[in-house]
């Protein structure tokens, strides 16, 4: 049925809104762009963009929940699914949360597990075109199972630690999950 589709407090709109901590973005040199994996991993990796192009061949559409209350239905993306690359990047066992880092600055975290959820990214195009530049060229995270605020876009790196630290919104008071089933907008205390 249509409505369990949506969660609670959420509104379809038909296209995402493009939401940014800062008014300019600078264009990306593809030949210097490096993505990074760091932290409690065994296997700690660079990889190009041409390098991660040759590597992407998953897609996943998922509709796409922001906190600020719109929704936006079946988005594909195309990349590689995080939890393929996890099985080259091997966290070690103690790695339990993930930050995302941007190229303006912009950070993200959440616990490791959503990295190994079926839908989870790292995307290159969506629906079927090379990611607008402000929807997150080169790369971007996405994590259709939680609020988009953790879909961060120009992502440079992920940085697996053992002990939660806060993001950019997660500092302001957003959830450290933001489950939006659970309507995990904002943490309680
Ligand atoms: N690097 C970066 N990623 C980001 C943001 C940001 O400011 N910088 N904003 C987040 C927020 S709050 C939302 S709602 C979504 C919006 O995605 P869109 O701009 O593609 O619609 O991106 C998320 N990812
Ligand atoms: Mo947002």
């Amino acid at each position: 049925m249509e409505k369990d589709r949506l969660p609670k407090g959420q509104k379809w709109i038909s296209k995402p809104v493009v939401y940014d901590i800062v008014k300019d973005i600078k264009d990306v040199d593809l030949s210097t762009y490096r993505l990074k994996f760091f932290g409690a991993v065994e296997n700690p990796i660079e990889i190009t963009y041409e390098q991660f192009v040759s590597m992407a061949k998953d897609r996943t559409v998922a509709d796409f929940h922001c906190v600020t209350t719109w929704s936006v239905k079946d988005i594909s993306w195309e990349g590689i699914k995080t939890k393929e690359l996890l099985k080259m990047i091997k966290p070690k066992k103690e790695a339990k949360f993930v930050m995302a880092h941007c190229l303006e600055g912009y950070t993200t975290n959440f616990p490791i597990d959503y990295l190994y959820d079926e839908a989870s990214m790292l995307a290159y195009k969506m629906n079927g075109e090379i990611i607008p530049k402000r929807h997150g060229f080169p790369i971007r995270l996405v994590i259709p199972s939680l609020y988009a605020w953790k879909s961060a876009k120009y992502l440079t790196a992920l940085e697996f630690m053992t002990h939660d630290k806060k993001g950019f919104w997660e500092l302001r008071g957003y959830h450290d999950v933001g489950d939006p089933w659970k309507e995990e907008r904002f943490d309680e205390d």
